[in-house]
């Protein structure tokens, strides 16, 4: 199949080249925020389990760049690429997985739990398919409202197997929810291939028996996920209802910090690693004149000394206080 970026002209005016540059550079911080984060954790510095998305970047960020400011995502239990995409401060997304006073929910929350109101991200979560009913609780809300805002639900392909996916899904076909479910397909459920739990091999047509207009990408392109998402989220934002994209990407990592991915065939990985959506990205900014490589490496040192800056600041942020235990469990 013909690539979905030489497929379609692009425009070359100043916003949309500085556009395709911001999402270059969120995924690189993507990156390299979880890069970080794998040794930090590895070390021990956050508690609880850490589920990485490296390698699943361009979904993140195709997706969400089609959104605005004050649409709602709700993600999952692998969802620090979808939090930084939607906005929030590398320190204080990193403050809230090492447990620090200064994190997005005062360290209360951690990883699977980073809930981040001032950029409409109803949060990460540790229930596998739980974002599912909040977007489309969000979505029913904000039709209510007479508002103009959409929600996005992202889940795995684990989550595929769970009966919310198919009840959210009913109701938001029946009652036209300006909602987009995005499945991340990395192809693993845990240390289970996808093949051996779920059956039917079209996921699409899981969204297709609702009627809900549903398509299968490659995952790895954030300009396909993007071009894809921005049809889906102006249906959403006209009326018209829910869709559902299955992105095919890859989890590079294991399923948290410390599996040894045993389970994992070798050479499917190698063949995903040249795929990476980074240096698709990249080559696809020089060949078409977006940027030299001297643009991409100085947006390579601009985002370490970010990370830099973020992790030192989190790093050296105070515990919370012990007295602070109860707040906001009562209201
Ligand atoms: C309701 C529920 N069941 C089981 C689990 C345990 N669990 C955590 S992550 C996971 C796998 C999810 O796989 P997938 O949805 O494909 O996401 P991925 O980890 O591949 O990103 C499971 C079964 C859980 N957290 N919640
Ligand atoms: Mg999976």
């Amino acid at each position: 199949m013909k690539d979905a970026r030489a497929a379609r002209e692009r425009k070359s005016s100043p916003a949309e080249s500085a556009r395709y540059l911001a999402m270059h550079r969120m995924m690189l911080l993507i990156r390299r925020f979880e890069e970080t984060l794998r040794s930090l954790a590895a070390g021990g510095a956050a508690p609880g389990l850490v589920h990485l998305c490296a390698g699943q970047e361009a979904t993140n960020v195709g997706v969400i760049s089609a959104l605005a400011p004050d649409d709602y995502i709700a993600s999952h239990h692998r969802g620090h690429g979808h939090c930084l995409a939607k906005g929030v401060a590398p320190e204080a997304l990193m403050a809230e997985i090492l447990g620090k006073a200064t994190g997005v929910c005062g360290g209360r929350g951690g990883s699977m739990h980073v809930f981040d109101p001032d950029h409409f991200n109803l949060g990460t979560n540790g229930v596998v398919g739980g974002g599912i009913p909040l977007a489309a609780g969000a979505a029913l809300a904000a039709r209510t409202r007479g508002s103009k805002q959409i929600a996005v639900c992202f889940f795995g392909d684990g989550a595929l197997n769970q009966g919310l996916v198919h009840e959210c899904m009913n109701m938001a076909a029946i009652w036209k929810l300006p909602v987009v479910f995005v499945c991340e397909n990395n192809g693993y459920g845990e240390f289970t291939a996808m093949g051996d739990v779920t059956a039917g091999a079209e996921l699409v047509a899981r969204g297709e028996v609702f009627d809900i207009p549903s398509r299968m990408i490659d995952g790895m392109d954030v300009l396909a996920v993007f071009d894809a998402s921005s049809e889906a989220v102006a249906r959403a934002r006209a009326g018209e209802g829910p869709s559902f994209l299955v992105c095919n990407t890859w989890r590079f990592g294991g399923h948290h910090v410390g599996d040894r991915q045993e389970y994992k065939d070798s050479a499917e990985a190698r063949a995903w690693a040249a795929r990476d959506p980074l240096l698709k990205m990249a080559a696809w900014l020089v060949e078409n004149k977006y940027a030299d490589e001297s643009r991409l490496a100085e947006m390579e040192e601009q985002v370490a000394r970010e990370i830099r800056v973020a992790v030192a600041a989190a790093r050296a942020a105070p515990e919370p206080d012990a007295s602070e235990l109860a707040s906001h469990v009562h209201g």
